[in-house]
């Protein structure tokens, strides 16, 4: 369900009222659903993530074309960022200089997802060319 996080661009008591729409909904879905204990296997804390806009933030990075894009991204203290590796060779995650963390082998179509509380610089180990960094704001 797409969230409309840009509430200035809206009129607000509309926002409002569909915002409570929306809450009604969630809402009725959840209480209606007794199961709502077992864990769909398709669940992911991606798709919770976009349900709750205060929560946590997830951005992406594909990897392509032997680069990172984007490069450089400013994100929130304990946001998460999601690396996809779309590029025809197998890549890697890693902390630069010292490796403190580090994406397992990503072969093409696999991806890596961590959150982070400090900014870092990182790089591909296989092909240290490669580099990227991220700030946090
Ligand atoms: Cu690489």
């Amino acid at each position: 369900m797409p969230i409309m996080n840009k509430p200035h661009l809206m009129n607000k008591t509309k926002y409002t009222t569909l915002g409570l729409a929306l809450s009604a909904m969630l809402f009725s879905a959840c209480s209606g659903n007794s199961s709502q204990q077992v864990a769909h296997p398709a669940d992911t804390g991606t798709t919770v993530n976009t349900q709750l806009p205060a929560a946590p933030h997830t951005d992406t990075i594909e990897i392509k074309g032997m680069a990172f894009n984007p490069g450089e991204l400013t994100i929130s203290k304990g946001d998460s960022i999601f690396w996809i590796n779309h590029d025809i060779v197998a890549h890697n995650v890693t902390q630069f200089p010292q490796g403190h963390w580090k994406s397992p082998l990503l072969q093409p179509g696999d991806h890596f997802i961590q959150a982070f509380d400090d900014s870092a610089s990182y790089y591909c180990s296989i092909h240290p060319t490669m580099r990227g960094k991220f700030l946090i704001k």
